[in-house]
């Protein structure tokens, strides 16, 4: 039989069954689980599971298979960290991921903000707006599809929303960093909830994502997945063009004349540093 990992914990994997949903918890066997088993594979299985499907991506913080779609929150309050934004959406493009930019608390965002947010991310990436305080959240359950995963700074309300989606309390809400504490280790289990018609990935860890990020990129490779580049960069008049200086360089006109803005611009050289900083060891 076909079927998806929807839980893992330890040697036992909790896999529903492709087409009749049903969920059964078994063990793998020696050589499969000694290959690494992930929730989000799909696996072959009779009473254990005997062969894991090639893979669509793996993410190993958190360890999730077969991700589909990252929707990065973000909120008025607190302010955005544009940097971290940025990096989650490389990383989803170099992992395969689609990438979204949610917008949550619009009950209290400005005009300026939305507008502000649709310049810059509009040729990047679809921009969904929500509030999961009034129950606003029609644009995000239309596009649950596949394996979803919500990323995002503490307090922007991903919790809040998975649980608007579930109209229910599945996540906490609140204050739950500080009752952990930033930066303890805190191992939680991924598991996958379905949702309209894919499935939600519960995990709190992005966390590590600028090890993930230096591990799977060159810094001559990053400007790549910036879509909103694309025209520009054919514009360097070298192909090794990093975009840091020069009048030759397509990529620093195009922000000079306001075809690529700013704070992409700007973000794009932070994270290349970054980048070249780590390489340097
Ligand atoms: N005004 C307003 N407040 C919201 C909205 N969504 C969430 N909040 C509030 O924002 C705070 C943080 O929400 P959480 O859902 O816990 O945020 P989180 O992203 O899960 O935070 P961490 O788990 O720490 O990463 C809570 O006080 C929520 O009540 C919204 O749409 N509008
Ligand atoms: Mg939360
Ligand atoms: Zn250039």
């Amino acid at each position: 039989m076909e079927g998806l990992v929807i839980k893992k914990n330890a040697n036992l994997f909790s896999v529903e069954e492709c087409k009749t949903k049903q969920v059964v918890k078994i063990n793998a066997s020696g050589k499969t689980q000694a290959s690494g088993i992930y929730v989000g594979d799909r696996v072959f299985y009779s009473d254990v599971i005997e062969k894991v499907l090639p893979r669509k991506n793996l993410l190993i913080r958190p360890p999730l298979a077969n991700l589909d779609k990252l929707f990065i929150v973000l909120a008025p309050t607190p302010k955005p960290d544009f940097v971290l934004i940025d990096k989650l959406i490389v990383y989803c493009f170099v992992k395969g991921v689609e990438p979204y930019v949610v917008v949550n608390k619009t009950d209290k965002a400005s005009q300026t903000f939305v507008k502000n947010l649709k310049k810059i991310y509009n040729k990047v990436v679809k921009c969904l707006f929500v509030s999961a305080k009034n129950g606003q959240i029609e644009q995000l359950k239309d596009h649950i599809e596949g394996i979803c995963a919500f990323a995002g700074q503490s307090a922007v309300g991903k919790s809040s929303l998975i649980n608007c989606l579930f109209s229910q309390q599945v996540a906490q809400v609140g204050d739950l960093s500080k009752k952990i504490g930033r930066g303890r280790q805190t191992t939680r289990l991924v598991q996958l909830f379905a949702c309209n018609k894919g499935y939600i990935a519960d995990t709190a860890g992005f966390s590590m994502l600028d090890l993930s990020l230096v591990a799977e990129l060159e810094p001559r490779e990053l400007s790549a997945y910036y879509p909103d580049f694309l025209e520009a960069r054919a514009k360097c008049k070298y192909r090794s063009c990093l975009h840091e200086n020069g009048e030759d360089c397509g990529v620093i006109n195009a922000t000079g004349q306001g075809q690529i803005t700013l704070e992409r611009y700007q973000n794009y050289l932070k994270i290349l540093n970054e980048l070249k900083s780590h390489k340097k060891y």
